[in-house]
């Protein structure tokens, strides 16, 4: 069997599996319904009647929930493009779109962290696709771009690829770390979105993924250039959105706080004992639960677009106000 033909049968296999349970759902409800409605005939009356209505409403609000919520898998087959894969909410947003039998095509800088990741989604049907990039390189962004669309069709972006360099005083910030946060927070965000949008116009479908932050809501203490870079990033999910309007592209912005990722280690220079110290005595958002909730945001039926989501740890309530057990 050629690796090809075996990758088909697993895919089959996924599908088929989804396709049986699907079925034996629907039988075990009829089976219940049949029980149910021989045990009505066979007892008191009344008692019988109640049941069956019970049962009746169990099926038609389960049904109903499939119908209209996220919870349903409406984005199997589709394939996404995914900045910054090789760590944290980017990585995690692989897995879990992988979970969803969504294809993959993962861009970051770390060659040896992508051929690692490959290797790690391998276990899953869908075909992965791995590119070099650093989203500050427009035409490396525009080559990439040309040759993804020369293969693909792209259904989903997420924007992630991102960080934050130091954190003190506006007066004493580091120029080149400035440039380098605004060169990929929002010029690597908008050359590589101004690659994907003219194809999802031409397509008439799409939905775009902008990870900004709650600093781009709130402004903190010696954030300053980090958080007027995701102030850009919520600004531009508000004007894509508008640009984009008649259209059945979707635009979301996704505002996490606190995520422990490599984040406050890039942010930090590498120096794990401060980046440590911002996620001590309180449980912080983990990139799966941004996976999560990118995950529901897109499968939201295609009426729904889910603009702007606003995510923190239960113990943080703004980037300041955050509860730590002593
Ligand atoms: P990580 O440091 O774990 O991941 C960042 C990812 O971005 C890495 O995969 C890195 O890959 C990639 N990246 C960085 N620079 C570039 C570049 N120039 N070109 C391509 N890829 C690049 O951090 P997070 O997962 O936490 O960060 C992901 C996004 O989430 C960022 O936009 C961040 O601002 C945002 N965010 C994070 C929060 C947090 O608390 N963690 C909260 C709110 C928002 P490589 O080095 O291989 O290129
Ligand atoms: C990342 C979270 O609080 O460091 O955007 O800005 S924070």
């Amino acid at each position: 069997m050629t690796a090809r033909t075996k990758h088909r049968s697993v895919k089959e296999k996924f599908n088929g599996r989804m396709y049986l349970s699907q079925v034996s759902k629907n039988v075990i409800f009829s089976i219940l319904l049949k029980l149910i409605q021989q045990y009505e005939q066979d007892s008191a009356k009344r008692f019988g009647l109640n049941l069956r209505y019970r049962f009746e409403f169990f099926v038609r609000t389960t049904t109903r929930q499939k119908k209209n919520m996220a919870n349903k898998n409406r984005i199997q087959n589709q394939t996404a493009v995914v900045t910054g894969a090789t760590s944290g909410i980017g990585q995690a947003c692989a897995f879990a779109l992988a979970e969803q039998g969504v294809n993959l095509i993962l861009m970051a800088r770390r060659a040896e962290r992508l051929a690692a990741l490959k290797d790690e989604l391998s276990k899953y049907p869908v075909t992965v696709k791995t590119y070099v990039l650093d989203v500050r390189e427009l035409d490396k962004v525009n080559e990439v771009f040309a040759d993804v669309y020369a293969k693909h069709k792209v259904d989903i972006l997420i924007n992630n690829a991102g960080l934050a360099l130091g954190l003190g005083n506006i007066d004493e910030g580091r120029i080149e770390q400035w440039e380098q946060m605004i060169d990929t927070n929002i010029k690597g965000l908008l050359y590589v979105s101004r690659a994907v949008i003219p194809k999802m116009r031409a397509q008439n479908s799409g939905h775009i993924i902008n990870i900004g932050s709650m600093a781009g809501g709130i402004t903190y203490p010696g954030g300053n250039v980090y958080c007027a870079s995701k102030s850009a990033v919520h600004t531009l999910s508000e004007a894509m959105n508008l640009d984009l309007v008649g259209t059945n592209i979707r635009v979301s912005n996704v505002a996490p706080g606190a995520a422990n990722t490599e984040f406050s280690k890039v942010r930090f220079d590498g120096n794990e004992t401060q980046a440590d110290a911002v996620y001590d005595g309180f449980t912080p958002l983990g990139a799966e639960d941004i996976a999560d909730l990118i995950v529901y945001i897109l499968n939201a039926p295609a009426h729904v677009n889910i603009q702007h989501t606003l995510v923190m740890p239960t113990a943080q309530r703004s980037p300041t106000v955050l509860h730590r057990d002593q």
